[in-house]
């Protein structure tokens, strides 16, 4: 194995624009004076994102969990229970206990670790009031499964989108789904704002409501409702225009190091099925080791070369210590023990995806 001198590699690393392009933004938010407050350049970039991705609605907010809290506020859910995931990001389920209202966790099913629909229907009592799938490391939710639920038991579906940017299912960006969808911008996420966060929501009613809690609940001196501070200002969109022209490229560069990471672990190791229609966005290379114990060799392997996977995502959330009941869920409990996912960033070489390759197959 060929060791070579380098920076040390993490999961990610963001992606900046050429600084003359970012600066350019800058320069104009310096000319007006508007830093905040639904400033021009945030509505630029709201409108270039709709246009994007083919979704109306579009909300940018200051990050992808007020995202969350704000879809459930403004779909009027303030107590009861939401049908969730166990596998995500922690905020998924935090954003349901902020909002006072209890996470129900309903097992994943093991090929793409979305939550499992046949298990939704046996979740549901008389104090459920919503479904909030997360479409994990941008696969798909079985949509069209979770809607006929939904339809059927008259409840909200809030996805938790925050992987999903970039990731169209037959012919639609997976965003479109569900009565609002969340997406994180966050530094981490393959199109960033620095921080930053979406709502894209179906009904034109709700999303009246969403924009003006959103800020503070009123138009000038007049006070309609409860509301929090959930804008977004002129400096991240700018970073957000910035990025936004190389969206594509960044997809591409993804799939490229995807590409070489496929080739190199050539089916050793578990990897999550990519559903029929979905054109993937490369959000993240999840593998999946065959027990916890090689999964933390490899860690010991790679770490000591300076590489630093992370184990998105661990632990399973029905096992955090602060919920008040416990209910186990097998599946997501196994995957959470064995799941990491490997570096993946535009600036990531095919030397680099080799080499951390070579160490986990040295390892298995
Ligand atoms: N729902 C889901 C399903 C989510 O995954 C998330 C967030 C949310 C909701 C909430 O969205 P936000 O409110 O965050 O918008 C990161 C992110 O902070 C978090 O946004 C993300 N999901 C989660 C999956 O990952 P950490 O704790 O792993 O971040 P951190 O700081 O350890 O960063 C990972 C690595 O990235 C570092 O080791 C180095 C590199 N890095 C990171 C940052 C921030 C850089 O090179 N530069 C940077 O500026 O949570």
């Amino acid at each position: 194995m060929t060791a070579i001198t380098r920076e040390k590699i993490f999961v990610t690393k963001p992606y900046l624009p050429p600084r003359e392009e970012y600066n350019r933004y800058v320069d104009r938010i310096y000319e007006t004076g508007h830093l905040t407050n639904e400033g021009p350049l945030v509505k630029e970039l709201e409108q270039k994102l709709a246009e994007y991705l083919g979704v109306k609605n579009f909300q940018y907010v200051t990050n992808g969990t007020i995202a969350l809290q704000l879809a459930l506020k403004a779909l009027g859910i303030e107590d009861g229970e939401i049908i969730t995931t166990p596998f995500s990001y922690v905020a998924t389920t935090s954003s349901i206990l902020w909002e006072r209202c209890k996470p129900v966790f309903v097992d994943i099913e093991p090929d793409n670790f979305t939550i499992d629909v046949t298990k939704i229907e046996a979740a549901i009592t008389p104090k459920t009031r919503a479904i909030m799938p997360v479409h994990v490391f941008g696969y798909a939710c079985d949509v069209e499964g979770i809607q006929k639920i939904a339809d059927k038991y008259n409840l909200k579906v809030i996805y938790d989108a925050a992987h999903a940017f970039g990731s169209v299912y037959k012919g639609k960006s997976l965003v479109s789904y569900g009565d609002i969808s969340t997406l994180s911008f966050h530094a981490t996420k393959l199109f960033h704002t620095v921080e930053g966060g979406a709502c894209i929501v179906k009904d034109e009613e709700v999303a009246g409501k969403l924009d003006l809690i959103k800020r503070f609940g009123h138009n000038c001196d007049n006070h309609y409702c409860l509301g929090i501070n959930g804008k977004q200002s002129e400096f991240h969109a700018a970073m957000g225009l910035a990025n936004f022209k190389h969206i594509d490229d960044i997809i591409e560069k993804r799939k490229i190091i995807c590409g070489y990471y496929d080739r190199l672990l050539d089916g050793r190791l578990g990897r999550p099925k990519i559903q029929e229609g979905l054109e993937y966005n490369r959000a993240y290379y999840p593998v999946v080791f065959e027990t916890e114990e090689q999964l933390l060799r490899a860690f010991a392997a790679l770490n000591k070369e300076g590489i630093y996977p992370r184990r998105y995502f661990y632990p399973s959330l029905n096992n955090l210590p602060y919920l008040k009941e416990r209910k186990v869920c097998t599946v997501s409990e196994d995957i959470c023990s064995r799941i990491a996912c490997l570096p993946l960033f535009v600036e990531l070489t095919a030397e680099e995806a080799g080499f951390i390759a070579e160490i986990i197959v040295e390892v298995l």
